[in-house]
């Protein structure tokens, strides 16, 4: 019989931070499939995959960090949980606040985030607050709430939620039976690279777990980081805060990370760097992963890929290696990026009468 994914606390309960007595909050998140990508690999001589993780419960990552988060607000007797999100995590925390019987409260800036992820909060029963400022300004609201008042901060600033990220890394690895030669990812709040880096650095030597017991080394080696801010809210590559982050990918538009420091050593002790990629060059990587891999994702999901191809291009990537990209979030979060062509003119499909033979011409097949 075949294996049933469990989600990634039971999966890797070894791993994290839970008992048997744990009260499992879960939607069956992670197990997420790695897909070779072949015009990848042919454009840049790698064996290219992709982590395509828009296959979570709600669509994005945000689902492996949240149930440990909501699982972990539970076992310390919580009744409310709090995010503030660019609209990803606060889909998340909308849907598992949801199983868990828990109130959520969600921070969102005001008109820059997308209708699919709002949609979520609000089909999950969540408190929808927009704030009249960006997600850093959110954050910065969220923490003081749960400094003041009985509500959990899920952020990714709670250790649970990189708990629960690591084990993307830990999926990787298992799939390929080793790690990967270079992983790229997108960066915005930098939670992501820090759990990624965390699980390759846990996989990749003996690990003594909460239990006390020790587990033996799964990978020989751990693999390059490159991670991938866009332009307009690329603080780290700049080295300072962005105060007005401004890209078309709404989910990275984040000017002042909250895993900066984290982000910065998952880099320098992998050898690896953090770039940025232009609003032009993530949707071309989008309009790519679409087009020519199949795989539908959101813009800022595209920016480890615009990442790849602008590296390629300035004869940065070698070649022969293995190159895991996650591709961090659903197409259908915000479609309307692939209804118009990359020159902005609309998409429009070919209208014909009911009529074989008139289909049959417009297809140019008669
Ligand atoms: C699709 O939902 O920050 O560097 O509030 O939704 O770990 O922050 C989303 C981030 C990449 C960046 N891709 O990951 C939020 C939020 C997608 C995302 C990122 C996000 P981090």
């Amino acid at each position: 019989m075949a294996h049933q994914w469990r989600g990634v606390i039971r999966e890797y309960a070894d791993r994290l931070p839970v008992t048997e007595n744990t009260r499992v909050i879960t939607l069956g998140e992670g197990g997420t499939p790695l897909v070779y990508a072949p015009a990848l690999s042919e454009k840049t001589g790698n064996e290219v995959y992709l982590k395509v993780e828009g296959m979570n419960p709600t669509g994005s990552f945000k689902d492996r960090g949240m149930t440990m988060a909501i699982t972990a607000a539970v076992e310390a007797g919580a009744k409310a949980v709090v995010c503030a999100s660019t609209g990803n995590t606060s889909a998340s925390a909308a849907a598992y606040a949801t199983q868990a019987g828990l109130k959520c409260a969600v921070l969102v800036p005001e008109g820059k985030i997308s209708m699919g992820k709002m949609s979520q909060a609000i089909a999950h029963g969540a408190d929808i607050i927009q704030i009249n400022g960006n997600f850093d300004n959110c954050l910065e609201v969220a923490r003081k709430l749960s400094e003041n008042y009985p509500v959990f901060l899920v952020n990714s600033v709670n250790p649970a939620r990189i708990e629960g990220q690591k084990t993307g890394a830990f999926e990787v690895v298992d799939f390929l039976g080793d790690a990967p030669d270079y992983h790229l990812l997108p960066v915005g709040n930098a939670g992501n690279i820090t759990a990624y880096w965390k699980g390759y650095q846990e996989y990749a030597s003996a690990y003594t777990n909460t239990a006390g017991v020790e587990l033996a080394a799964v990978a020989s080696k751990t693999p390059i980081m490159w991670g991938f801010q866009a332009e307009g809210a690329s603080p780290i590559v700049k080295g300072h805060p962005v105060t007005e982050p401004d890209t078309i990918a709404t989910a990275i538009r984040i000017g002042n990370p909250a895993s900066w420091q984290q982000a910065e050593a998952a880099r320098d002790e992998s050898g690896g760097l953090i770039d940025s990629v232009t609003d032009t060059e993530i949707l071309a990587a989008h309009r790519w992963l679409s087009s020519r891999e199949g795989v539908f994702v959101e813009p800022a999901s595209a920016a480890g890929v615009a990442g790849l191809l602008k590296h390629h291009a300035a004869g940065n990537v070698p070649t022969g290696k293995k190159i895991v990209i996650t591709v961090t979030g659903h197409g259908l979060k915000d479609p309307d990026w692939a209804l118009q062509k990359l020159d902005g003119s609309a998409v429009t499909p070919t209208k014909v009468d009911f009529d074989v033979l008139a289909v049959a011409k417009a297809l140019d097949l008669a």
